[in-house]
């Protein structure tokens, strides 16, 4: 099955077709997925923004149709297209499904968008003026995403993007390009114009360079050493940027926490999507007092994760995405031993027919060693002792990256002293660092986000200008 880009309304192939494999059953090829030329990547701006002034000017009615119907298609297939994506990607069949139902929930509330994107009317300072403030779309918006959400953020991108009225070059990670190819396939089906969006696979280093350079704006997500190459390009151009890059999220679980609240909590933030999340919970800060017995718990639940084939609906964790993440994950758990940490459990390769890797806990680790201070990304989580809610608090805040932290507690002021006090873009309160709604803005502070937040009421800022008008009509009764 071969699946081409889409570029200005047309399916356009490519010299280059690359295999996508799935990770649980390396011997099964999903597909042939065409990489973009990079001339292809240029005709694919230019087509955008060729689209680009009918589609800013269009209906609010026929983007919110357009949209709406995207979110109709994607509910309706969700058991199909979440298998697809649970064997592209290899997180569970539930988690897959989930993924899809949550797309289109997305494009449902973003259809709502072109209708409520209203401006201010305030009075102006001169006698007979009045000002207004409205918002209008930033243009051809270049969107390059990752493979552990490989419908989720395409389309929580591409659903502000086009509900503002810019027009969209998409380029999904080459992990994972199925997703985003059913994307555009609906997008155009749905009765969007051609050239409104494009959507070009491939190799981010060779596509990227131009679809930074040719946009008016750009929406990356992914890893940081990528997101700072991006940021230098766009900021000597003066070209609007946003990034969502790493995180190193703690999880703070105290003395009063209900100990099987806590566990649970930990194990799904550590290690649903195999850990694969920039959310995912990778420092568990346990004040000393319920160490033992909380550590005692979590490691009882990890080792009853049944760790298989992601369409099995008994599995708890599938594989991670490729070799490279295998290997890096391979390399942390090396790297802690060597740092001096205990191995609590898990810590092996499975499987070698698929990129399976046990669930891993390590404790009697500090916040100096390398396994808390890099991004891993993958099922590796590890338990740093504190002596109390300042400390650990402390331990919490000492990282490169600020994305998303939790804490558990039945307290009321520690809770909200750590909600405070937190230097994340995202705080949970008994609940996971991951997993996030799709209606609140979403996002870190620098350097794990830069540019603006996402979704909900965030996702205008980024996707549009604002124009301040002053105008003397002369009325002053
Ligand atoms: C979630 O935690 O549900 O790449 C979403 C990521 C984030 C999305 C997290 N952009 O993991």
């Amino acid at each position: 099955m071969e699946k081409t880009n889409w570029i200005g309304g047309r399916p356009t192939g490519s010299p280059i077709f690359e295999p996508n494999v799935n990770p649980a059953k390396l011997d099964e090829v999903i597909g042939h997925y065409a990489w973009a030329t990079v001339e292809q990547a240029a005709e694919a701006l230019a087509a955008a923004r060729e689209a680009l002034p009918g589609w800013a000017a269009s209906n609010p009615q026929t983007r919110s149709d357009i949209l709406r119907r995207v979110g109709d298609e994607l509910h309706a297939r969700a058991e199909e297209l979440g298998a697809l994506l649970t064997r592209e990607e290899g997180k569970t069949l539930r988690e897959g499904i989930g993924e899809i139902r949550r797309s289109a929930q997305i494009f449902h509330y973003a259809s709502g968008e072109p209708l409520r994107n209203g401006g201010e009317c305030l009075p102006g300072l001169r006698d007979g003026t009045t000002t207004m403030v409205t918002r209008e779309p930033v243009g051809v918006v270049s969107l390059i995403t990752p493979w552990n959400f490989p419908m989720a953020v395409p389309a929580w991108k591409t659903a502000y993007a086009l509900a503002f009225g810019n027009t969209v070059v998409l380029k999904p990670s080459e992990a994972t390009p199925g997703c985003a190819w059913e994307l555009a396939d609906i997008l155009h089906r749905a009765g969007l114009p051609a050239g409104v969006f494009n959507l070009v696979m491939g190799d981010g280093r060779t596509l990227g360079p131009v679809l930074v350079d040719g946009a008016d704006a750009v929406s990356f997500t992914g890893s940081p050493p990528v997101g700072r190459a991006i940021l230098e390009r766009t900021v000597a151009r003066m070209t609007k940027v946003q990034l969502e890059l790493g995180g190193k999220n703690p999880l703070v679980v105290l003395d009063d926490a209900d100990l099987d609240l806590a566990a649970d909590i930990a194990l799904q933030g550590a290690f649903h999507s195999a850990g694969q999340r920039c959310t995912a919970t990778s420092r568990i800060i346990a004040t000393r007092r319920i160490h033992d017995a909380f550590v005692e718990r979590l490691v009882t639940r990890i080792r009853a994760m049944r760790v298989g084939d992601p369409l099995d609906a008994g599995t708890d964790m599938g594989p991670v995405v490729n070799q490279p993440q295998l290997d890096k994950d391979l390399r942390y758990i090396a790297i802690a031993r060597d740092d001096g940490a205990e191995l609590a459990c898990g810590g092996q390769r499975l499987d070698a027919n698929g990129y399976f890797l046990e669930p891993t806990l390590f404790i009697g680790t500090d916040n100096t060693m390398r396994i808390n201070r890099d991004e891993v990304f993958g099922p590796v989580a590890s338990v740093i002792p504190a002596d109390d809610l300042d400390h650990a608090i402390a331990i919490a805040n000492d990282s490169e990256h600020a994305l998303s932290s939790g804490v558990v507690t039945q307290g009321l002021v520690a809770a909200e002293t750590f909600r405070r006090r937190s230097r994340a873009g995202l705080v949970m309160v008994n609940a996971p660092t991951a997993g996030i709604d799709y209606h609140v803005p979403f996002g870190g502070r620098s350097p794990s986000g830069y540019g603006g937040r996402e979704q909900g009421s965030a996702a205008v800022e980024f996707f549009t200008e604002g124009k301040t008008a002053y105008i003397n009509h002369g009325v002053t009764a």
